[in-house]
C-alpha cells in the first residue's frame, strides 16, 4: 500500500488518540525509523498490523476500525488530490467513476498502484450496486470511503453487504441506498 494511505491512518490516529499513540504503534508494528512517503509503497501487512493495533487501543473490532478509517480517508484523499475529486457534481457521478476515472488518474500519478476492481451499476434513482474485488479484501474500508463520499455531498447513505469475499465470495456486493 502507498504511503499516502499510511499518512491517512496517521492523521486519524493522531486526531483520535494523540501523537504518542501513533509513536507507540510505529514502535510496535513498523521497522525502526520508518517514515511514510506518499508515493512510495510499503507492505500491506504493515498497514494491517497498524490497523489491528489501533483496534486494540480502541477496543473495537478491526472491521469497524477499517470502516472508520475509510470514512476519514475519503476526505484526506480528496484534499490531497483536489483536481480528481472536484470533477464530480454528485455522489452518484463520483461512485460511478471510481474505476474509470478516479483510479485511472491514480494509475497516472503512482507507478503500479495496488487498486481494487470496482464495478458500479445504477439500479434506480436511490440505489447503486457496487461490486468490489481485491486480493487485499478491504471491503470494509471501501464502505467507509463510500460513507465519506456521501458525507462530502451531504447525502444520507446506508449500505448492505450481502456477499463478501471474507465469506468466500469471489467479489463483495455492496448495495448503496440513498435517501
Ligand atoms: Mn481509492 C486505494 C476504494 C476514492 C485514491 N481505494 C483504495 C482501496 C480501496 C479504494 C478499497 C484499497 C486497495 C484495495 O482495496 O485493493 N477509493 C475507493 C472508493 C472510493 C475511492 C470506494 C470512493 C468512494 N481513491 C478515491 C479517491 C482517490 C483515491 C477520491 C484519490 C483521488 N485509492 C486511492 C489511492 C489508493 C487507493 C492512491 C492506494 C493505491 C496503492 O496503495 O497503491
Ligand atoms: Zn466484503
Amino acid at each position: 500500500m502507498r504511503g499516502v494511505i499510511f499518512r491517512g491512518l496517521e492523521e486519524l490516529v493522531i486526531e483520535a488518540l494523540g501523537m504518542q499513540a501513533w509513536d507507540e504503534l510505529l514502535e510496535a508494528y513498523a521497522p525502526t525509523g520508518r517514515v511514510y512517503v506518499s508515493p512510495t509503497s510499503y507492505p500491506d501487512e504493515e498497514l494491517f498490523a497498524l490497523a489491528q493495533g489501533v483496534a486494540a487501543k480502541l477496543g473495537k473490532p478491526l472491521t469497524e476500525v477499517l470502516a472508520i478509517f475509510g470514512q476519514s480517508l475519503f476526505g484526506f484523499l480528496a484534499e490531497k488530490h483536489k483536481g480528481i475529486a472536484a470533477k464530480f457534481e454528485s455522489f452518484e457521478e463520483l461512485v460511478l467513476s471510481i474505476d474509470s476515472v478516479i483510479h485511472m488518474e491514480v494509475k497516472k500519478l503512482y507507478d503500479e498502484p495496488n487498486l481494487p476492481s470496482i464495478n458500479v451499476v445504477k439500479e434506480d434513482d436511490k440505489t447503486l450496486i457496487l461490486e468490489y474485488c481485491s486480493k487485499r479484501k478491504l471491503c470494509f474500508c471501501a464502505e467507509g470511503l463510500l460513507h465519506g463520499a456521501a458525507q462530502h455531498y451531504s447525502r444520507k447513505l446506508s449500505i448492505e453487504h450481502p456477499q463478501c469475499m471474507h465469506n468466500g465470495a469471489e467479489h463483495c456486493t455492496l448495495i448503496l441506498h440513498l435517501d
